[in-house]
């Protein structure tokens, strides 16, 4: 593919945004190739975690393309929010544990996809913003709906109406960030979270992000319910007898459920 790569190390999948020349904007094509990839990630047993990042050490991705956006009519406008959906829901339900390592600027469409991953790392340098007011749109990749379900409505709506751009620190204190290191340090620090997430039991790790995420979009005694039924359904894998057993002979255990 031309503007997204896939690396796989073991269990873990590392999709790179490369689009230097435009500080990795989204056109058409680069979420095309982002949503090929997570597609082709999620039919893979081997891979438990997925690193989204951006190539360089500028920008995880500046938005989607305005030099594209600018031509576009209603109907293409629609045909790329698809897109923009599309790419956020996998990175939201796919099994697989999603972090984003951001590396520099996540602007506008670039911030969206951060807020659609599971874990959010951010580099000393990062900075976020839905800038989208100050051309005359809205955040159209799920920016207005998930910002205020991370950093609350007052913050995510002060965000959105000055498109001010918020650095790592700020980030962090926000609940934006759920970790800042130093640039050097990123890729490294998500991918050894990535390999202790890869060593519990995947399948339960995939059914908490279902559990989860089900809490984002019901009440409280129906995400209560929807939890007791997914770990009735835990009790019956061999994941749970192994890992209970493990514990049990001071081993380790061997989980296979996936
Ligand atoms: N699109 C296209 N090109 C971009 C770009 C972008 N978003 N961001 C940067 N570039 C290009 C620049 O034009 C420049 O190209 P050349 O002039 O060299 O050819 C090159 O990247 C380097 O950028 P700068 O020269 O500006 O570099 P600086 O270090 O001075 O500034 C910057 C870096 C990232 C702060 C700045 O480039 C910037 O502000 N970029 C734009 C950021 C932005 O406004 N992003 C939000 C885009 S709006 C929708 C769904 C979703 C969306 C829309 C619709 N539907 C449902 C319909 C999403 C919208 C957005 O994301």
């Amino acid at each position: 593919m031309e503007f997204v790569k896939l690396q796989i190390e073991e269990e873990i999948a590392i999709v790179t945004i490369d689009r230097p020349k435009s500080m990795n904007a989204l056109n058409n094509q680069v979420y095309e190739e982002i949503i090929a990839h997570l597609e082709a990630i999620q039919a893979n047993d081997q891979v438990k975690v997925v690193i989204l990042t951006g190539a360089g050490e500028k920008a995880f991705a500046a938005g989607a393309d305005i030099a594209q956006m600018v031509h576009q009519d209603a109907m293409e406008g629609r045909h790329l929010g698809g897109l923009c959906h599309r790419s956020a829901y996998l990175l939201e339900n796919m099994r697989q544990v999603t972090i984003a390592a951001v590396n520099g600027y996540a602007l506008g469409g670039g911030c969206e996809l951060t807020l659609a991953c599971d874990i959010r790392v951010a580099a000393e340098n990062a900075r976020f913003a839905l800038p989208e007011v100050g051309l005359g749109i809205i955040p159209g990749g799920g920016g207005t709906q998930r910002l205020s379900r991370i950093i609350g409505v007052g913050r995510a709506k002060e965000m959105i109406f000055t498109c001010d751009q918020i650095d790592a620190q700020e980030a962090y204190r926000m609940g934006l960030a759920n970790h800042v290191v130093p640039q050097a340090e990123l890729m490294d620090y998500c991918k050894a979270m990535a390999r202790k997430i890869a060593s519990k039991a995947s399948y339960a790790v995939s059914v908490a992000k279902a559990a989860v995420n089900t809490s984002e979009n019901v009440d409280l005694p129906s995400g209560c319910a929807r939890e007791q039924d997914l770990l009735g359904l835990l009790f019956a894998t061999h994941d749970k007898k192994e890992g209970m057993e493990a514990f049990l002979e001071r081993r380790k255990p061997n989980f296979t459920d996936f």
